[in-house]
């Protein structure tokens, strides 16, 4: 059965004959775009990439309402994720359960050609796509801005265990607009913005109303971290222009926009640091390591908690996704 079944394989995907760097030859062979999705890009509809990984691996429940958020704020949602070995920008909402209840693996960049080569013969493996996953699998598909939580980042000890998330490099490598609301308090904050810089990926905060020297990078529950935005960003315009200049100038490497928690679902710093400590003293002691640890401590967060971090997680969330959208309206009417 682990023999290659060759018929399998799509016709002219481009994969042994004529391998040439860069082409795009066979891509639309793989990679299923819905057809919403496809046709809102074809006609410059505003377009968010949304990812899975916080379904299948985040439980946070399937109530977050992400697509209609979407919606309502002008956009078409393109939920990405691996459905039985199939990459796919724009998954519906049952397919999405689908997925969640078909033992789906926690999919990053290193993780995509083992599950869409699996599933080429015959082994159908589900994948919820991390913001990296998501991220290759959406610029694939010609999306320019995604919204998401939180962004993984350099792990407290990283760097003596190297837990640095692939999500980092991949926004030194990928084009794409991800809104998140910082990096989470159980990472290591200064070195998750140093290795951002090395990586040439901008950083930059949403003002709302404070003034430019006065925008700390936010921290997930909490609206400050203790350390001033590298940038500060004033609107979804001025997202978009960003954005557009990135392109015009060819620049490759992605972008952080920074959206802090709306005020009234913050968690002061001091009440979560107790229960992060013992997450990530709990997540050491037990050896947790690789992809693992990232799912493991932020089910320890939630249990110690007993769920209160849950609401502020969703809330978050949410905001995120409406920073996204309407920074791809104001894209779609930059360019048209
Ligand atoms: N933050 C959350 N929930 C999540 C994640 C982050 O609040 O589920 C996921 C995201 O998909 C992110 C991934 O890309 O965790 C990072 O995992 P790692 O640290 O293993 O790269
Ligand atoms: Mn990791």
């Amino acid at each position: 059965s682990h023999a290659l079944n060759r018929a399998s394989f799509p016709a002219s995907a481009n994969v042994s004959r004529s391998y040439s760097s860069g082409s795009l030859a066979g891509l639309k062979e793989i990679l299923n775009v819905s057809e919403e999705v496809k046709d809102a890009l074809a006609t410059n509809k505003p377009v968010i990439a949304l990812e899975s990984t916080i379904y299948t691996h985040g439980a946070l429940g399937n109530d977050l309402d992400l697509e209609g958020i979407a919606r309502r704020n002008g956009a078409v949602p393109a939920v990405v994720g691996i459905l039985g070995g199939v990459p796919t920008v724009g998954l519906t909402p049952e397919e999405v359960t689908r997925m969640v209840e078909g033992a789906p693996k926690k999919a990053s960049r290193r993780d995509l050609a083992y599950l869409v080569g699996s599933g080429m013969v015959g082994r159908k493996i589900n994948g919820g796509t991390t913001i990296a996953g998501t991220m290759v699998l959406a610029r694939l598909a010609g999306i320019r801005v995604f919204g998401t939580g939180g962004l993984g980042g350099v792990h407290r000890g990283g760097h003596v265990s190297f837990d640095i998330s692939a999500d980092l490099t991949e926004l030194g490598r990928t084009r794409m607009a991800v809104v998140s609301s910082g990096s989470k308090g159980f990472l290591d904050i200064p070195r998750t913005l140093e290795y951002l810089e090395t990586q040439g990926v901008l950083v930059s905060t949403f003002a709302d109303g404070r003034r430019d020297g006065h925008v700390e990078f936010p921290a997930f529950w909490a609206r400050e971290s203790g350390i001033k935005s590298p940038f500060v960003v004033q609107d979804e315009e001025h997202a978009a222009a960003i954005l557009l200049a990135q392109e015009k100038l060819n620049i490759e490497t992605g972008f952080l926009f920074a959206n802090p928690i709306p005020k009234e679902y913050a968690i002061p710093g001091s009440t979560m640091i107790t229960v992060i400590e013992q997450a990530v003293r709990e997540s050491i002691e037990k050896g947790v390591r690789g992809s693992e640890n990232t799912p493991f401590i932020l089910r320890r967060i939630r249990e110690l908690t007993n769920g209160a971090s849950v609401p502020a997680n969703k809330a978050l969330v949410q905001a995120n996704v409406e920073r996204a959208a309407k920074i791809a309206g104001a894209v779609s009417r930059l360019v048209s």
